[in-house]
């Protein structure tokens, strides 16, 4: 770094000093914490994703302001790298210590270390380009601002600032910019609507009939970006029944009693559905729209719903695509690797059924920076998050494969087969999990089979799970092993789990702590809800002799 460069540096970096007594670190995605004290973070998170830029030849980087499902007065930052995934985890410790840096000095210090060490070329050879997104929170104007200063003391960097956009889209649209591919925010819903489409027309139709419809589809977006964002979409689509509710315009505020995150843990419906909606099929996003879960709301039984959650979304497209796998590979030589990916907070009855269907499953950690690096292994790689965030990668080798069998297959099943998979791998997001995108993909599936939403739902029965967060005096106290589903620290804390999970049938318990709130989270497995309750709760406790605040 030459001395114009550092003083730049070191003058705009004074502007945004670090909160004072708080240490940030870099979690589940990225940073999250109340808005107030982000200004530094955010700047510093900026100059971290120009360097990226200047790493990788130039490449676009994506900085997203959102703190997805937290509480509306919180606020954060999600990175994508090239390929339109979450930021590489080798440059995680790299967050972490230039936003904790205390002064402007030891910031400018530990870039010039970390410039030096990866080769990072700041010498103006290179242009660093980052795209900008934030959600709907109203922080997030002046944290993009405190983002674009930071981008724009890397001297050199430019900052396409994209305005209110999904987290999906960020990514989506810098893995398009990247692969030389049109990317506006036109041609994403342009892919998912053409895409979508596809699927429907390839649904094979009984004589004399038209469209398949499976009836009205009401979707709460938690009163954030999705609103207006999938209002977007459906004029595209003007043929599917779709209702938009909490869409951030009538009042309501982003996550509070709405959204997939409440909606997921509480297993109840969100405000502004309720008995008139009883019957009808519902879906919740989330504050960013990268998570989706399905519901039906129970009559006359307080708001309580069935909940189909990312596991079952996973079991459906699974089970779909298994079956169009079962059309094209019958005696072939290439027969592609199918993988699923999960986490702890899987149902055990979801990995029960996709073990019978023959697909190997696999668990990582919380995280859709982790399942999505496992899902990438394979030929067809389908991870999700029982919190309904996920998607379906699909390899270059795979889709080089369907085109030829499009191409030259003479089985029109066969030809069929191929082209639905090919329109699936452009409905799906194949830099991130999509709540808009997995909305289609479940909308076409269910279309496909002629299934009802209960149909789906009974694809196999949930175990009865509780899910409960506790506050602790130090979350990093807790540490964990085996895909996060065992505790190694504080001593003797997994034992005691053990012995009250082994008091009931089917138990099955751990405990974690959030890489996005300031909680402890509490999984709880058994063979009836009151037992599933009865031991998140006893474990709860457990955690709080452990780790509560009166040590
Ligand atoms: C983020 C991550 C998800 C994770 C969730 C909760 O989602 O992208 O992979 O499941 O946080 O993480 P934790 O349990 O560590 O708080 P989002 O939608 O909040 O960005």
């Amino acid at each position: 770094m030459n001395d114009q460069q550092r003083s730049m540096l070191l003058q705009s970096a004074s502007q945004f000093p670090p909160p004072q007594g708080i240490k940030l670190s870099y979690g589940t995605a990225g940073f999250r914490a109340d808005a107030s004290i982000l200004q530094s973070t955010v700047f510093r998170i900026g100059i971290l994703a120009a360097l990226r830029s200047l790493k990788t030849d130039g490449a676009v980087i994506g900085l997203m302001i959102t703190a997805s499902h937290n509480k509306v007065s919180d606020n954060g930052v999600k990175i994508a790298d090239p390929s339109g995934g979450m930021l590489t985890q080798d440059w995680e410790p790299f967050a972490d210590s230039i936003a904790n840096a205390p002064d402007p000095e030891s910031l400018v210090r530990l870039i010039e270390e970390f410039a030096k060490k990866e080769n990072i070329p700041l010498d103006r050879s290179k242009v660093a380009s980052v795209f900008l997104g934030r959600d709907t929170r109203p922080s997030g104007e002046s944290l993009v601002e405190a983002a674009k200063q930071g981008i724009g003391s890397v001297i050199g960097a430019v900052a396409t600032d994209l305005g209110i956009v999904t987290t999906p889209q960020l990514h989506w649209m810098v893995r398009a910019r990247n692969k030389n591919i049109r990317g506006s925010e036109i041609d994403y819903f342009d892919q998912l609507a053409t895409s979508f489409r596809c699927l429907i027309d390839l649904i094979p139709k009984k004589s004399g009939e038209n469209d398949h419809t499976i009836g009205k589809l009401i979707v709460d977006c938690s009163n954030g970006v999705g609103g207006e964002k999938l209002q977007l979409l459906k004029e595209k689509l003007n043929w599917l029944d779709l209702e938009i509710r909490n869409s951030g315009k009538e009042g309501g505020i982003l996550n509070e009693g709405v959204g997939a995150d409440y909606v997921q843990k509480e297993k109840v419906s969100p405000q502004g559905l309720g008995p008139s909606d009883v019957g009808v099929r519902c879906a919740s996003l989330d504050g960013d729209a990268d998570r989706i879960v399905y519901f039906t709301i129970i009559p006359n039984v307080n708001n309580k719903i069935n909940l189909i959650d990312g596991d079952k979304m996973l079991s459906l497209f699974a089970l779909f695509i298994k079956e169009q796998l079962n059309i094209l590979t019958d005696k072939t030589e290439y027969q592609p690797r199918v993988g699923v990916v999960q986490t702890g907070y899987a149902n055990g009855a979801s990995t029960k059924y996709l073990t019978e269907l023959g697909l190997q499953v696999i668990f990582t950690p919380t995280g859709v920076k982790y399942l999505h690096g496992k899902a990438e292994e394979y030929d067809i790689g389908i991870y999700f998050e029982a919190n309904g965030h996920g998607t379906v990668l699909f390899s270059d080798k795979f889709l080089t494969w369907l085109e030829d069998i499009k191409s030259t297959e003479k089985s029109l099943n066969k030809q069929n087969a191929a082209k639905r998979l090919c329109a699936v791998s452009k409905v799906v997001n194949q830099a991130v999990g999509d709540a808009l995108s997995g909305l289609l993909l479940v909308e076409a599936i269910l279309q496909h089979m002629g299934w009802s939403v209960d149909k789906w739902n009974e694809l196999y029965s949930d175990l009865p799970s509780r899910q409960l967060k506790v506050k602790v005096a130090d979350r990093t106290a807790l540490v964990t092993t085996n895909a996060e589903t065992c505790a190694e620290k504080p001593p003797g804390i997994q034992d005691a789990i053990n012995a009250l999970t082994a008091k009931y049938n089917q138990g099955r318990c751990f405990v974690r702590p959030s890489g996005t709130e300031d909680v402890v989270r509490v999984y709880a497995e058994a063979d009836t809800q009151v037992a599933a309750d009865e031991l998140a709760t006893s474990v709860a406790k457990v955690v709080d002799q452990f780790l509560g605040f009166h040590l």
